[in-house]
């Protein structure tokens, strides 16, 4: 038998076959799935084949079809664990706010760089938008034209108030979409706004950190009732990049990837290298200034400047 994983709880899958019904399942031994070196080998949206067990209400895995796509995330601690947050994803919303808890350019181009690494299209999700006075929406529109710019779709919306939600889950029809983002952001409030009957838990934001709370503590799937999937994932704080070669790390930003072909060297880095294109359209203000930047702290290996938005 076929089906999708909608949920996992480390030794538990829910799986839903192809007609509808969900099953429990188990993985038989682990050794058996070859592929990538993860703490969870099997993630939500995976498509999986079972065999349920004689007299038993319990299905056992024994293939992984082959991922689409998914995507990483690496542990920022030394461990540098790999977990899949999820598989064959056709849209990746990435919920942002620039009200509590705001996000920073730094951390949206970190995901945006996981994404094209792994072929995901990805569209920016500002909500809270009914909370943003004067000041933020300005700096709101500054972001948007950047990432407008590069290619990217981004959509204002707000849970509270419902601003733009019939569009949104009217674009994701007959689509699974990836919902992530940092805690507090209102992903599984997102979820209640498109279907109120998923009735996800929200979490406030905690007033002495001003962050949320991790309300969400596993990833899971969902149906809509237009033939979509929706998948709701815990809160991320950072996003610990894959490994990939400092030469390459121009092709994760489009914007700059665009003007390679006019810097002097067809391998620039950008960095110290005479005659680039990319420094060029930077002096003269075509190339966002917090790209560059977020691309300079990605190159050089550090951290995420906490304040570095415009
Ligand atoms: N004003 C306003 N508040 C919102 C909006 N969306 C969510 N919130 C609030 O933000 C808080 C966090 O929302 P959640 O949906 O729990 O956030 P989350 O992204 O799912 O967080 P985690 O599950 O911890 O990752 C809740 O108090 C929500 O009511 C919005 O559009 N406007
Ligand atoms: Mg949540
Ligand atoms: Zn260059």
């Amino acid at each position: 038998m076929k089906g999708i994983v909608f949920k996992s709880t480390g030794s538990w899958y829910s799986v839903r076959d192809s007609d509808g019904h969900f099953l429990d399942c188990k993985l038989k031994g682990l050794h058996r799935i070859k592929g990538l070196r993860a703490t969870n080998p099997i993630a939500v949206g995976d498509m999986v084949l079972f065999e349920m067990q004689q007299g038993e209400n319990i299905g056992i895995i024994h293939k992984i079809e082959d991922r689409k796509n998914y995507i990483i995330r690496k542990s920022i601690n030394l461990s540098k664990q790999i977990q899949i947050i999820a598989a064959n994803i056709d849209m990746a919303y990435l919920v942002v706010t620039l009200a509590l808890p705001r996000t920073s350019t730094g951390f949206i181009d970190r995901f945006l760089v996981t994404a094209e690494a792994y072929h995901i299209p990805v569209t920016i999700l500002f909500n809270k938008i009914d909370i943003y006075d004067k000041k933020l929406l300005e700096a709101h529109q500054k972001m948007k034209a950047i990432y407008e710019d590069i290619g990217y779709i981004c959509r204002e919306v707000s849970a509270l108030r419902g601003d733009n939600i019939a569009e949104l889950k009217e674009s994701m029809a007959d689509k699974t979409n990836l919902f992530s983002g940092h805690s507090g952001v209102g992903k599984s409030a997102l979820l209640n706004a498109i279907d109120p009957s998923l009735d996800r838990k929200t979490g406030e934001i905690s007033e002495s950190y001003l962050k949320g709370k991790h309300t969400t503590t596993f990833a899971e799937m969902f149906c809509l009732d237009n033939g979509g999937f929706i998948i709701d994932t815990p809160g991320i704080k950072e996003f610990g990049l894959i490994d990939f070669k400092k030469e390459d790390l121009t092709h994760y930003f489009p914007d700059m990837f665009a003007l390679l072909p006019d810097c002097k060297f067809y391998n620039c880095t950008h960095t110290n290298e005479p005659h680039c294109a990319v420094k060029k359209s930077l002096e003269e203000k075509r190339l966002s200034e917090s790209r560059y930047r977020n691309y300079i702290n990605i190159f050089y290996g550090e951290g995420i400047d906490e304040n570095d938005w415009e």
